[in-house]
């Protein structure tokens, strides 16, 4: 199936300067970057997208740091899309990340990790809408 994710490239990552080359992986591993934009999140913005974890321990810190610089949200698209860029991005801990993913080698820690990447298609269209705009999307056939 073609699909389409949200990929964020998380602040830790952005203040590093590791976008250009988080976007190269990407590309290079034939998802399509279909809309893209640089933000900042408020921390109630943070906690409306991770609204899922809200009753979990790392809440708080995981919503302050998401806020605390400018990320960027992109919009990919691809044949499985979703599975695709979750194995390009490796796992959540990078201690448990293999060799050749974004998080193996970038991450910094559990929380710090690089890049966010939607987990199912029905998050992602989710996610995708809570960043971006039909308008944003429409020079794209769905
Ligand atoms: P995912 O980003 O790989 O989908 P989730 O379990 O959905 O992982 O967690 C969302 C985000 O919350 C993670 O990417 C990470 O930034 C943070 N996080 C997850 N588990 C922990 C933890 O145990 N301590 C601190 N932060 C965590
Ligand atoms: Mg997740």
């Amino acid at each position: 199936m073609h699909y389409r994710t949200l990929c964020l490239i998380k602040p830790d990552a952005v203040e590093r300067g590791l976008s250009g080359a988080i976007l190269d992986m990407i590309q290079n591993s034939d998802l399509k970057i279909i809309a893209m934009k640089m933000l900042r999140l408020t921390q109630a913005e943070a906690e409306g997208f991770y609204t899922v974890h809200k009753e979990r321990p790392f809440f708080d810190s995981l919503t302050r740091y998401m806020s605390s610089g400018p990320i960027v949200a992109a919009v990919l698209e691809g044949e499985d899309a979703v599975a695709r860029y979750r194995a390009l991005m490796g796992a959540t801990n990078p201690a448990d990340a293999q060799d050749g993913t974004i998080r193996k080698r970038y991450a910094v820690d559990v929380e710090a990790n690089a890049v966010h990447g939607s987990d199912a298609p029905e998050t992602a269209s989710i996610e995708i809408s809570y960043f971006f705009s039909a308008l944003d999307l429409a020079g794209w056939p769905a």
